[in-house]
């Protein structure tokens, strides 16, 4: 398994994110990061389609947000990739699907969990540098109001169970 720019570091240890899966441990280099917050917003399943080089993809995961407030999901970051857009997926009146960029973020209300997956909200990865291919991982950022938070996807054909 290759695996890109990925940070084994750990500054804040697992035992610490209360009941955070291992499929999507959590890292992150602890620059503007409420430390507290990290206990009550967790992400887990994180996804990515294979591409080749140079092609465009999909990514996906879930928001689980415990902490008293909203958030907003306002971008993504990832090393394999120097554009990312935050899209929801529409139903036309003909019975067609499109994609809307969501230009002001993607609303994590509190208490819930926010699943990006295909078919429904989603991150897209343009000019994927280098090809995505099955087995992967790719480290992603997301960056919310007040927070940012680092985590692994693995890319594989369809959703984890
Ligand atoms: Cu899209």
């Amino acid at each position: 398994m290759r695996v890109f720019a990925f940070s084994a570091v750990l500054l804040f240890g697992i035992a610490a994110l209360g009941g955070c899966e291992s499929e999507s441990s959590t890292s992150d280099d602890g620059r503007n990061v409420e430390r507290a917050a990290l206990d009550t917003l967790r992400i887990t399943n994180a996804w990515v389609r294979p591409a080749p080089e140079g092609g465009v993809t999909a990514l996906y995961l879930e928001l689980h947000n415990r902490r008293a407030t909203a958030d907003t999901l306002m971008r993504v970051e990832t090393p394999v990739s120097s554009r990312t857009e935050l899209h929801t997926t529409v139903l036309h009146s003909d019975g067609t699907t499109g994609m809307r960029p969501l230009n002001n973020g993607l609303a994590v209300p509190t208490d819930t969990t926010t699943t990006l997956r295909p078919g429904g909200p989603h991150v897209m990865v343009y000019d994927v540098q280098p090809a995505l291919v099955i087995g992967d991982s790719v480290r992603v950022t997301l960056h919310f109001g007040d927070l940012m938070h680092t985590v692994t996807a693995h890319v594989r054909p369809t959703p984890p169970q």
